[in-house]
């Protein structure tokens, strides 16, 4: 029971890429950029998979440490949410949602933290469409410093973009001079098919919907700053990592804390999850042990969960057991862990921590009373 709950099996795949994303638009306020992806498609009357990461600008990488609220709306109604803002240390995070009917849905993201720090809030709508494919929305971005020639081809990034019949695309300006996304050329002009205008610093500009076709642009301030977006038909659907291994523990979710604390959303489980996600598996021998752990838990742990289900009394019991555990793990949050070493170090620290929390002080109390009552 001890070690099961300790390591937190499974809660699906490894985290996404900036780079994976399927849609990708800016914060509001242009802040962060934030990433949707779901997964599976979103379809009516069943639970998809919201993954979401927030991107730092201009440099494609993951930002740590965000406090978040989500809430996804459909005509004007919440059918998801607003959930109670919630902190992800590791920048991303997966969250089921249950569609219940087809159309046009909004993902409402506010971010009211970066790192422990509050900023001011910053609301982000991202649009999916239930039952259909999603089009793509892909993102542009102003490359620093170019405002001065030689940042030529890439004074864009990426240069060329291609993306789906109907999609969209984000100029986004990152860099601290004025930029425009101007589509034509700079020897024959703008061609009036978009043109952003002034993008100032920390802003962005959004095409229309694209038809298929090419379409050159540049930087009505900058000629040297050219690019090109390319509409294809239909795109090769982006590679899932059907391969990827730890696809296969998928949709177990730690199966005791959430049935004892009541969702997959519970901060509790969320904490756990991070944990796992973000802390344990960051090395190999925390990978390692968590394949081999996780064959051992989930040949219990459905058992357990059920009769959490079914018994309030034992419900309670297992939150109550699991609280101390969960302190002790606050502890890794307060710590680095980049190396393997730091991970067995702190990882049997903790371990040494619960076996004492959970074995011995009983033991010590059985025996004390045991002799007492000997005398
Ligand atoms: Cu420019």
């Amino acid at each position: 029971m001890l070690v099961p709950l300790l390591t937190t099996p499974a809660f699906g795949a490894a985290p996404l890429l900036p780079e994976d994303y399927e849609q990708v638009i800016p914060s509001e306020n242009g802040t962060l950029n934030i990433g949707l992806s779901i997964d599976p498609p979103a379809k009516a009357n069943e639970v998809s998979k919201l993954h979401i990461g927030w991107i730092k600008p201009g440099f494609n990488k993951i930002q740590q440490h965000i406090d978040y609220k989500i809430t996804v709306i459909k005509d004007g109604q919440n059918i998801f949410g607003p959930i109670s803002l919630t902190h992800t240390s590791v920048g991303t995070v997966k969250i089921p949602v249950e569609f219940t009917s087809n159309g046009e849905h909004q993902v409402k993201i506010e971010m009211e933290g970066i790192l422990f720090q509050p900023i001011p809030l910053e609301t982000t709508y991202f649009t999916i469409n239930v039952g259909k494919v999603q089009i793509q929305n892909a993102i542009v971005e102003s490359a620093p410093g170019s405002s001065t020639p030689g940042c030529e081809p890439d004074c864009f990034v990426p240069s060329t973009v291609t993306i789906e019949n109907g999609g969209t695309v984000t100029f986004a300006n990152p860099d601290n001079a004025v930029h425009t996304s101007t589509s034509g050329t700079p020897a024959d002009g703008p061609n009036g098919i978009w043109n952003s205008g002034m993008v100032r610093s920390g802003s962005s500009f959004t095409t229309l919907a694209l038809e298929i076709g090419e379409y050159p642009y540049f930087c009505i301030v900058h000629p040297w700053m050219t690019g090109l977006v390319i509409v294809g038909n239909e795109l090769p659907q982006t590679e899932v990592p059907e391969t990827n291994q730890k696809n296969n523990e998928e949709g177990g979710g730690c199966l005791i804390a959430t049935a004892a604390f009541g969702s997959e959303m519970a901060p509790q489980v969320q904490f756990l999850r991070e944990i796992r996600d973000g802390t344990v598996m960051s090395t190999q021998s925390g990978t390692a042990f968590m394949t081999g752990f996780n064959q051992f838990y989930y040949s219990f742990s459905p058992a357990v969960a059920d009769y959490e289900r079914e018994n309030p009394i034992f419900k309670e019991a297992v939150k109550v057991t699991l609280t101390p555990m969960l302190t002790s793990l606050t502890l890794l949050n307060y710590v680095d862990i980049d190396s393997e070493s730091e991970m067995l170090g702190y990882g049997i620290g903790i371990i040494l921590l619960n076996i004492g929390m959970y074995f011995v002080v009983p033991a010590v109390l059985i025996i004390a009373i045991k002799k007492k009552f000997r005398k």
